[in-house]
This record gives C-alpha cells, structure tokens and sequence, in this order.
C-alpha cells in the first residue's frame, strides 16, 4: 500500500516536472478523446501518439534549444522556416523534433470526430485543381502510399494554388529547405506508430479511414487564411 502511494506521489511529480510552465514549447492539451476517432483511429494508438511520441517531440525539442538561449525568443514557425540557420549542433534535433511538433499540433487540429464540410469555395478550388473530390482523394491516397517508410502527406496552398506534397521523416513544407514549399491545409501522418495497432501494414485502410475524422471546417478556415 505504502509503495502504491508513493509511486503515485513519484508519477505526479514527473508529471509536474516534465509540464514545467518555463518550457519554451508545450505539448498542448488534446481536444478530444482518446476513443473520439473509434474506428476509425482505435484509443490506444490515440494515447500512444499524443502522450508518447508528440510529448518527447516536445521534450526533446525544448532540450536543444536549452543549450542555445539565444534562440529563446524564436517561435517555431521561425525556427523550422529558418532552419539552415540553427545552429549545426541542434540543427537536427530541431529539424525531427521541432517538425514533429509542428506537424503533430497540427495533425490533431484537424481531425474531427464529427462528420464536417468544407466550404464551397474550397470545394470549387479542390474540383478546379484535381477534376474532383475523388479524385483528389485518390491522389492524396497514391502519395500517401508511394511515401517510402515514414513521413507525411500534406495538401498546401502555393501561391494561390492546391498541391498534394509528401516529405520524409519530420520534414514539412514550411522548413526553409523544403523542396515543395507551402501553407499545410491537411496533414496525413503515415509514419507506421500512427496506425500499426490497428492497420497493421495496411496502411491504405488507414488512408482510407482518415477522411471520416478529417475537419473541414478547419481545413476550410486554414484555406481561407492562405488564400
Ligand atoms: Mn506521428
């Protein structure tokens, strides 16, 4: 009994330690449930992805730019825009760590575990671009599957225009080097921890399962502010 107690007391104070409020990045509360993407994303894969992997992107993140104050005041988007300028001794660990914040914050934005729309005036652009929303989504699926072991599959707004990228690892379009530069309007993870519980190397299901938990509203708000 007296062990329980204590190891909930050591729990609570790693917890406390590891949430300290003086981080410069912080792994931001989920909006929905563990189980709120059931069956489309099962709830272990959701506790896994958020609390594991984002929280050490996070973690470890804060601890590379602990050993550069100078980069204290940069925000994150400035850090991966920036990213050739970071010093050569965190550069990586910026790169992979600050990317898999960025593009998990943003992951989880966008999902719904509500059935959502986009607007018409996305609609038009995605029917103008690709022929048709099945298209597009067919597309977007071929990227998804043609990713060769992990990264993400993103639709951006470049210069006014709808574009289907993927980028290895972490990489996303906003990192200065980024061979296809854009605004990220929809971002896929298709690294194997986001559905080998569930999918297993079948990751074209998950693809498929994806755009019921997609949010329209947001990835139309996020169109909009690009556009
Ligand atoms: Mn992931």
């Amino acid at each position: 009994m007296k062990t329980k107690v204590l190891v909930s007391l050591i729990a609570v104070l790693l917890l406390l330690f590891t949430n300290k409020t003086d981080a410069q990045f912080v792994l931001q509360p989920l909006q929905h449930s563990y189980d709120a993407f059931v069956p489309h994303i099962d709830s272990v894969t959701m506790r896994i992805h958020y609390g594991n992997h984002h929280r050490a992107y996070v973690n470890n993140l804060n601890a590379a730019i602990d050993k550069h104050p100078e980069l204290k005041n940069k925000s994150l988007e400035e850090l991966l825009s920036g990213i050739n300028a970071v010093p050569a001794d965190i550069r990586v660990a910026v790169r992979n760590n600050g990317g898999g914040h960025y593009n998990h914050s943003l992951f989880w934005m966008l999902l719904s575990p509500k059935p959502t729309k986009l607007s018409s005036k996305l609609e038009k652009a995605i029917i103008a671009e690709f022929g048709s929303m099945d298209k597009f989504k067919a597309e977007f699926e071929k990227t998804a599957a043609n990713r060769f072991g992990s990264g993400w599959v993103w639709l951006t707004v470049s210069a006014g225009k709808l574009k289907i990228i993927s980028t290895p690892n972490q990489d996303n379009p906003v990192m200065g080097d980024a061979p296809e530069k854009g605004a990220p309007i929809l971002a896929l993870d298709v690294w194997e921890h986001a559905y080998y519980l569930k999918y297993q190397s079948n990751r074209g299901a998950y693809v498929k399962a994806y755009w019921n938990v997609v949010n329209w509203d947001k990835v139309s708000e996020l169109y909009n502010s690009y556009k």
